[in-house]
């Protein structure tokens, strides 16, 4: 079968402001489709073709010379609940294009609306959850001509109306799985880490799931199941030989298991790996031998999510861990060299202007190399998300209204609790003023500069960060 795979577009449009900033010039593979592609391809031969639809500028149309000359039979489309608008147009173009085409839409959406999205039109089925095996097993029924029944993971519509197949049990082997299909990258897209890096970079994956309930995320998949060492360590080695020299760990949380983290380390080191990597973390998985280890295995950056300064506010968001973790991680990160991000949420429930304070003052004592202060965005799925509409704070099941009824791409709203959008932006633009405008701060990221080159990226990003803060404060 010719099989279509792409990603909603429009990625940066629904990111949140100081993402933006971040991912300037920065770009991600879409690591869930190339996982599809890879397993599909083990099991039979189909002709797969990927669109990386992130560089769309005008619209989704630009798929539209391909849907026609090329006459897909199935095409899947990835979504985020942010641009199912754009979903939705991607899939109703290639109905028109070709009414006989089968619709499939998976990705983290489907945890949240899987009804909404099947109730559309041009929609065939739905794949909840890990895709892997209900992909396959989908694309095989269709081949042979053979009913959805019994396909775990899949919604799907007969003769219009909806069926729901069981839910499919997460995957219990993840070494099991093959490397994701890379190859199906475009050779002329550039994927780089962050606007400070040009260097190619593969999103990579060792773990899924998170069993924490912090109040703000969305993590799905409580069920954390992780890959061994050993099989990342080849998938790393396998990309290095495709000119692969970052690797961007997009793991939930990434160091849960220590044990693991440290063998998966000690690989690295004992490979000589010609490359770096960087991963999100948590404060309260972490100790002196793992910050040793990481910086011999060239480990460049640690994103950590230290939300707040306040022991009380951490422990109602739930965050299990503590601003004493935070101080004793980020004195070991600077004895190491192990550069970091910290990031950080001010405005939360309950929290006093006073704790936003205190949040500011702990990220200028741990020193990060750079700081994210975002506000409470609320994401579905989260249980924020969930408070909020019964606080009243939303109107309504905000994103439940938009799937119900999308077009384009919808904005990320704000947890405001007692306070006014303004006064939120204010809390957010002078934790951005007070951490980054200290001349101690931006003489450390002179010192560090090593090219003209590296300069002007830097100074470019400064430049948006300070139109940011500058246009919050007058909002
Ligand atoms: C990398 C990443 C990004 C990148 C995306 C770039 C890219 N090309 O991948 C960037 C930085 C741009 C980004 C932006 C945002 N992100 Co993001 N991101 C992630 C992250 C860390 C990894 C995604 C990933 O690769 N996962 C690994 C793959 C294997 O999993 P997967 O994509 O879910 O795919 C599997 C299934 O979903 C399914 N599947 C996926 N696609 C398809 C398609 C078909 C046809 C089928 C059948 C199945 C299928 O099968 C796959 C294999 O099992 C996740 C967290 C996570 N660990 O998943 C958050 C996450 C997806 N992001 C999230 C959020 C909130 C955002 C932002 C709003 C945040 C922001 N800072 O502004 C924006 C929104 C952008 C948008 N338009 O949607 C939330 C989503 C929450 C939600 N309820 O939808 C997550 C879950 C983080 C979290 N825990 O809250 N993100
Ligand atoms: S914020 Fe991190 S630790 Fe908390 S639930 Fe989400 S992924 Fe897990």
């Amino acid at each position: 079968m010719r099989i279509l795979l792409t990603v909603a577009p429009e990625i940066r449009a629904a990111l949140f402001p100081m993402s933006k900033v971040q991912l300037m010039g920065a770009k991600y593979p879409p690591l869930g489709v190339l996982y599809l592609a890879a397993t599909l391809r083990q099991t039979a031969d189909h002709e797969l073709r990927l669109v990386d639809a992130w560089d769309f500028r005008s619209s989704t149309r630009e798929i539209e010379p391909l849907l026609r000359s090329w006459q897909p039979e199935v095409v899947g489309i990835s979504a985020t609940t942010f641009v199912f608008g754009r979903v939705v147009e991607l899939a109703d173009l290639a109905k028109a294009v070709n009414p006989a085409v089968h619709v499939t839409i998976g990705g983290y959406h489907n945890y949240f609306f899987p009804a909404e999205t099947l109730a559309r039109p041009s929609v065939d089925s739905v794949v909840i959850g890990e895709g892997e095996s209900t992909f396959a097993e989908l694309i095989d029924a269709l081949a042979h001509g053979r009913s959805l029944a019994g396909i775990a993971g899949l919604g799907y519509k007969v003769d219009g109306r909806r069926q729901w197949n069981e839910p499919r049990a997460p995957l219990q082997e993840l070494d099991r799985l093959p490397f994701p299909a890379r190859d199906l990258l475009s050779p002329g897209q550039v994927y780089t880490y962050s606007a400070d890096s040009d260097v190619k970079t593969a999103t990579i994956l060792s773990s899924r799931g998170c069993p924490y309930h912090c109040v703000f995320c969305s993590a799905a998949e409580r069920y954390y199941h992780t890959r061994s060492p050993e099989n990342v360590l080849a998938e790393m080695v396998a990309c290095r030989r495709e000119g692969y020299r970052q690797f961007n760990f997009v793991d939930e949380s990434f160091n849960l298991d220590l044990a693991r983290v440290k063998r998966l380390c000690d690989l690295l080191i004992e490979e000589k790996l010609d490359a770096t990597w960087t991963f999100r973390g948590r404060v309260d998985r972490f100790d002196e031998e793992l910050a040793e280890k990481l910086s011999r295995a060239r480990c460049t950056r640690i994103n950590f999510g230290l939300e707040s300064g306040s022991d009380r506010v951490l422990q109602t968001i739930p965050k299990g861990a503590t601003t004493a973790d935070g101080r004793r991680v980020f004195t070991l990160c600077r004895k190491y060299r192990l550069p970091t991000v910290g990031y950080f949420i001010v405005g939360l429930p309950g929290e006093t202007d006073e704790e936003v304070g205190q949040t500011v003052r702990y990220a200028m004592e741990l020193r990060p190399d750079f700081a994210q202060f975002n506000s409470p965005y609320l994401i579905p799925g989260s249980p924020l998300y969930a408070r909020a509409i019964d606080e009243g704070v939303l109107d309504a099941d905000y994103y439940r209204a938009f799937v119900r009824n999308p077009s384009g791409v919808i904005a990320v709203p704000v947890y405001l609790g007692r306070r006014t959008a303004a006064q939120v932006q204010a809390l957010v633009s002078g934790a951005y003023r007070r951490f980054y405008l200290r001349p101690s701060y931006l003489l450390a990221r002179l010192r560090e500069l090593r090219s003209a080159r590296e300069f002007w990226k830097k100074f470019k990003i400064g430049l948006a960060l300070i139109w940011y803060v500058a246009r919050r404060r007058s909002a």
